[in-house]
This record gives structure tokens, sequence and C-alpha cells, in this order.
């Protein structure tokens, strides 16, 4: 599939194909993806207007990589379910995770540069102990279970409340039930019905996957980039840093971006952060 770049004219949105650029695949995003089930997100269906203006009047921005962090119990699935996404592999061997696993996985967002950190973590400790620093800065959180495995579900609310103390109440929140191959249907819908209920109560956004035979494992990841971008350059545009870029010419100006402020022409003191 091509890549797509602003066509130049002011206010497009309408993009052209971007040359010596095809490596992104499913890390390039035009869109805002679907939820698993829409009318139970917590979350928007489209990518906001402000997002969508500054991406339309921005060449180019520069965001801080945002950090996810992957938690629940044990052997639930999570560093498969991060593996399928990242190499496209699964191993049916159990390989315990030690302390915490980054990835960091490139994509290309409404034309723009986004990086997304994955951190996988072990499920034994919890984060009073060494890597509690690991887990502080989120921009989402996923906290995985095993649709075989009712307890892990219960578990998943106090997973959510230590990574609560850590971060920002308004994290993304994502409540992911992995091993989808396993259940069948009926059994499916029975413990997916619950966990949609503590998906509600936890104010997340529920998703049923399987690493073995990656259904939905794309899109989940494309949900929660899509969403952390969206949430990233919201607060970029919100930041009043004056802050400029380090090459004079991609000085770049989010002034006029805010919202119910009148577009003027902005004044040179008036560079937002970009970093
Ligand atoms: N059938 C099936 N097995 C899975 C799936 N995800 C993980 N597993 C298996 O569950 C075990 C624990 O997975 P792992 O990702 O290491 O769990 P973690 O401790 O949460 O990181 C491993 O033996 C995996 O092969 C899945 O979607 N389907
Ligand atoms: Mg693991």
């Amino acid at each position: 599939m091509p890549m797509y770049k602003k066509s130049g004219i002011k206010n497009s949105r309408n993009y052209k194909p971007l040359e010596n650029n095809l490596e992104y695949g499913t890390r390039q995003i035009d869109h805002m993806p679907g939820a698993f089930c829409d009318s139970d997100s917590p979350y928007a269906v489209k990518f906001s207007e402000r997002t969508l203006r500054a991406c339309d009047r921005v060449t180019s921005f520069y965001l801080n990589t945002c950090k996810t962090i992957f938690i629940g119990d044990v052997s639930v699935g999570k560093s498969s379910l991060v593996n399928r996404f990242c190499r496209d592999s699964f191993n049916s061997t159990y390989l315990r995770t030690i302390g915490v696993d980054f990835e960091v996985e490139k994509f290309l967002v409404l034309a723009h540069h986004f990086n997304l950190q994955i951190c996988d973590t072990a499920g034994y400790e919890r984060f009073r102990c060494t890597s509690e620093s690991y887990y502080r800065n989120a921009s989402a959180v996923v906290v995985v279970f095993d649709l075989t495995n009712e307890k892990s579900l219960r578990n998943a609310r106090r997973w959510l409340d230590e990574a609560l103390q850590l971060n920002r109440p308004d994290i993304l929140r994502f409540l992911v039930g992995t091993k989808r191959d396993l259940v069948d249907n009926v059994f499916s819908s029975k413990i997916g019905n619950e966990a949609r209920k503590m998906a509600i109560e936890m104010q997340a956004e529920y998703w049923s996957v399987s690493a073995r035979s990656g259904k939905n494992v794309t899109k989940f990841f494309q949900r929660l980039t899509a969403l952390s971008f969206d949430t990233a350059v919201r607060q970029l545009i919100n930041s009043n840093n004056p802050i400029s870029h380090p090459s004079e010419n991609s000085l770049l100006n989010l002034y006029y971006l805010k919202e119910d402020q009148k577009i003027k022409k902005p004044r040179k003191s008036s560079f937002c952060k970009i970093n």
C-alpha cells in the first residue's frame, strides 16, 4: 500500500503518495480504527477535529514517544500478544519474562511520524518493587487477562488500580482478553459479557484477541496507537511552552490551533513546544 503525504494545500485533507517510504504497512494509520465494540467504548470513533486540523496545517511535528504498559497476571499472554504484533510470531512454549521488556514501534499516523514504546512486564511482582519507574508516565495501560481463566479477569481491576497509583487518571485504558482460539463462541460470549461489564467499571475499552491466530491483534494495536497519537497531539496543542525545534526552518506554531482562539498571524514569541 503506498504511503501518503499532505498535498501541500493549506487546510487540505487529501493525501498524495510519498515515494521511497513503502515499508510502513500495518504501521500506517490514515483514519481512526474502530473499537472492538464501538457502543461500549469510552473513546472516540474519530480523530478529534483539533488533531485533524493540526495534522493538516503542520508539515511535521515531533511528539514524545508514548509509553504503553502491558500488565496482568503471569501467563495470560502479554508477551505473546506483543510478539505477535511486533514480530508476527507466536511461540507455544512458555518463556518467562524477566523484569520488563521494551519494544519501540514506529508508526505513520495521518502522515506524521509517531513512536509507541511497549513495556511488557513480568506479572509476578507489584509495581512498588525496583521496576516502579518503568510504569510511570505511561500514556496507555493495557490490562491483559486470559479468556480461559476467570480469575485473571477478576484480578484485572487490581492491576489497573496499581497502574493508576503511578499514572494520571486520564491514562488510556484497555482490557484485553487473550487466547480467543481456545474458547468456543458460547464460552467466549459468556466471559466476554463479564469482561465488558468489568471494562465499563474500569472505564476501559474491551478487546478479545488471539496471539496464536493473530485475530484482532493488528486492529487492537492500530486502535491503541491512533488514540495515543490523538491524545498526544491534543496535549501538544494545549501546552504553552515556547520551545523551538532545533532546526530553524522547522519552527512550528500551533498557537492558532488552540480551540476558541481567533485565527491570527502568530507572533514569533508564541512558538509552542515541539519536542
Ligand atoms: N492458544 C493460545 N496460547 C497462547 C496465546 N497467547 C499466549 N499463549 C500461551 O500462553 C502461555 C503464556 O504466554 P505468555 O505470552 O508468555 O504470557 P505472559 O506471562 O502474560 O507474558 C504460552 O505458553 C503461550 O504460548 C493465544 O492467543 N492462544
Ligand atoms: Mg511475559
